[in-house]
């Protein structure tokens, strides 16, 4: 276990203090720049299984686990030879290779109602390609997402709701077309009147809803029994498509993701994280009718220089066959509950009021009073006192992900000891915070 003390963060301080000279922020992804938290970001400089070393030396317990891609742990020895043998043929050809057949082979295992896959670099192309795919099949122009999914950064869902929910969307950053923010309107999450109050508004517009299906970018928040297959007959019923973001859930809840586990099948997937084992790869699929509109088969364009390049391939690959290893999600289960058990008993003893809300691996400590359904609930919790359970635990050498409105990744790697010595820094942690 990580050593208790508080930690010495000079050399930390100084790469930060260096890279905000000639990175935007001194980071290259906003939430690194621990905006949430406050303090100076850890500047990771290794990391094996559950652990991450700072520059300092520090040593963390790890839940962020490079934001739910490394569900196998950092750098698997098996992963790592895999990738020196890779690498040594070639890292990138820009022709396809055998290797991308035989990962989206292993999609499909998972996920049948890929028919065809796509491959690109990141969840972000990913999810816009498959909204260009539905507006395509579709001929509509709208898009419904959720308040409090995140879907990349792509313009059209940096749009979130305007005075009324009904009403079309309005940028949520500059350089957003208030006319390309207008395409997406806004629902609210776990709410499927809210849903039909757009269909009615604007049913033969609206070419597809996006969600999450388990909502983990506003913190984790499940949906509520009966809200995806809602959404699935809604879609139907309109003649619009239904896409599940799986960038995160996709081999992470189980090996089929939250379509299985669930037993909802949407037109379309994407994926990410996991299938490229911690190198840049996400995924777009669905029927072969729906994808052969894609290029070259079809007239949909998409195209990328890294788009299943053979170390990601191979690094996905290596991941995805030790997933479907007997017992591997049992595991991961038992670990997430016996973490998520631990905090509620050191919340009970703390006499603190907090939500553990958890599916499978993924879970969130809301310092909220009520359970937390969608985003107006999250955006209630005390941000002020997760900031300093945040420091608190990284205090003592339990790296959680800077935000109130991020899910903590349990991976393989994390031992049960691991979670007991995290329930421990929790138990510490909260009584620390009443002080
Ligand atoms: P990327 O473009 O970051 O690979 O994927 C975008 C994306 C799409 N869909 C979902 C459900 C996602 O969670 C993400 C990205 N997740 C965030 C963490 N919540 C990435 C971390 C970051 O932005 O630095």
């Amino acid at each position: 276990m990580p050593d208790m003390t508080t930690k010495n963060r000079k050399r930390s301080e100084q790469i930060f203090a260096r890279g905000r000279e000639v990175l935007v922020g001194g980071v290259d992804s906003p939430v690194r720049a621990f905006g949430a938290v406050g303090g100076t970001p850890v500047v990771a400089d290794h990391a094996a299984g559950a652990q991450l070393w700072d520059a300092d030396g520090n040593a963390y317990l790890d839940y962020v686990c490079s934001w739910g891609a490394l569900v196998l742990g950092h750098a698997h020895p098996e992963i790592v030879a895999a990738l020196a043998e890779q690498a040594r043929r070639g890292t990138s050809y820009g022709m396809t290779t055998e290797l991308e057949v035989e990962l989206a082979t292993l999609l499909r295992k998972g996920f049948p109602s890929l028919e065809r896959v796509r491959f690109v670099c990141s969840g972000t192309e990913a999810t816009m390609t498959a909204i260009r795919l539905a507006r395509a099949a579709t001929g509509r122009d709208l898009i419904v997402k959720f308040e409090g999914c995140y879907h990349g950064h792509g313009d059209g869902f940096l749009s979130k709701s305007g005075s009324g929910l009904a009403t079309f969307g309005i940028a949520a950053s500059p350089g957003v077309p208030q006319a390309t923010a207008a395409l997406t309107l806004n629902a609210v999450y776990n709410d499927l009147a809210s849903v039909e109050r757009l269909f009615s508004a604007h049913a033969e517009a609206i070419a597809a809803v996006i969600v999450e299906p388990v909502a983990a970018n506003m913190g984790v928040v499940p949906p509520a029994p009966g809200f995806l297959a809602g959404l699935r007959e809604l879609t139907r019923r309109h003649g619009a498509l239904l896409i599940f973001d799986e960038v995160i859930t996709g081999f992470r809840l189980c090996f089929g993701g939250a379509q299985t586990l669930y037993g909802v099948e949407p037109d379309l997937t994407t994926l990410g994280k996991i299938i490229g084992g911690g190198l840049p790869a996400a995924a777009y699929g669905g029927s072969r009718e729906l994808m052969e509109r894609m290029a070259p088969v079809g007239p949909v364009y998409q195209a990328g220089t890294l788009s299943g390049n053979p170390l990601a391939m191979r690094a996905g690959i290596e991941t995805l066959k030790r997933l479907m290893a007997p017992g591997f999600y049992e595991e991961l289960e038992e670990k997430g509950k016996v973490l998520a058990e631990g905090i509620c008993g050191a919340l009970a003893e703390s006499g603190r009021v907090g939500q553990v809300q958890r599916a499978g691996s993924l879970l969130t400590l809301f310092f909220a009073e009520e359970p937390v359904r969608d985003y107006e609930g999250a955006k209630g919790s005390d941000t002020k006192s997760f900031a300093a359970f945040f420091h608190a635990m990284l205090d003592r050498g339990v790296l959680l992900p800077p935000s109130q409105f991020e899910a903590w990744f349990v991976s393989a790697a994390h031992t049960q000891e691991n979670i007991r010595q995290t329930i421990a820094a929790c138990r510490e942690s909260l009584e620390a915070l009443r002080a």
